[in-house]
């Protein structure tokens, strides 16, 4: 038995402003140099969203090495980081560490002008506490992954990590990838999703109502069983991506109304 459902971590507390009127969540678009229109679509609405705040909850990127990467000024990182910067002068921006981009640090997020989430977050907005995590932590069906994560998120490991040469870090995100990759296209695969006894576990502790997440890449909008009354729920986040050349993207807007979630053309202003 996995005794993590029963000692929730303590989630990080965000006050919304009392000026914000909206606020947009996005996950899993999994940017890389090798598919510029879904990273030029993502800029579109970045500079395009009405939204007061952009809360980012993870796989932003599709890799990330260490913020070095993001230093030459022809890089894909350095131009992510420009088009951040332009958009924190019209919105708050906030980046939550996804499982592909655990390894973004301080000093781009800094450059970037975006603010650090630590996962999970209790967002107080609208008169409502929201819960936000990535989700992979949540995910306990996947036991291998688990001790992957609880290894690659322990503080000794990543400055161990860090301490290597760029091409190094590269070398060994690659070969983590593959994994991860062959992993998925094995026969008896199947995606772990959010585990109900967690996420209501979670959600008691910070109080919160509705818990907001990546990861899965299946958006779903559900009433957790068990959950009591009033119910609790969990409300996954859609991930970006081009499928027969058309881009697939969407944002989740909050405001005083509720959730509402938009295709990208919509999303933006
Ligand atoms: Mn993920």
């Amino acid at each position: 038995m996995n005794a993590l459902p029963f000692c929730p971590p303590a989630a990080f507390e965000l006050t919304a402003p009392a000026n914000w009127r909206s606020v947009d969540f996005i996950a899993d678009l999994h940017l890389h140099a090798g598919e510029p229109d879904v990273a030029h679509a993502w800029q579109r609405y970045l500079l395009g969203t009405p939204a007061d705040a952009v809360f980012i909850l993870g796989d932003l990127f599709e890799v990330w090495a260490g913020d070095d990467a993001a230093l030459p000024r022809e890089s894909f990182a350095f131009h992510c980081g420009q088009v951040l910067h332009a958009a924190a002068a019209r919105a708050a921006l906030y980046f939550m560490p996804g499982n592909r981009d655990f390894l973004v640090g301080p000093a781009f997020l800094q450059q970037a002008q975006v603010h650090m989430l630590p996962d999970p977050t209790a967002l107080a907005f609208a008169g409502r506490r929201w819960l936000l995590s990535h989700g992979d932590a949540l995910c306990l069906a996947d036991t291998e992954y688990q001790q992957f994560r609880a290894l690659v998120r322990s503080q000794p490991w990543q400055a161990q990590m860090l301490a290597r040469p760029l091409a190094e870090r590269e070398a060994v995100a690659r070969q983590m990838r593959a994994h991860s990759t062959r992993h998925q296209h094995a026969d008896d695969y199947q995606s772990a999703d959010v585990d109900t006894a967690a996420a209501i576990a979670w959600l008691r502790a910070a109080r919160a109502g509705t818990l907001i997440h990546g990861h899965t890449h299946r958006p779903a909008d559900h009433v957790l069983a068990g959950s009591g009354n009033p119910p609790l729920r969990c409300v996954a986040l859609a991930d970006w991506q081009l499928q027969d050349g058309n881009l697939h993207a969407q944002v989740l807007r909050l405001d005083a109304d509720g959730l509402q979630r938009l295709l990208l053309a919509e999303a933006i202003q």
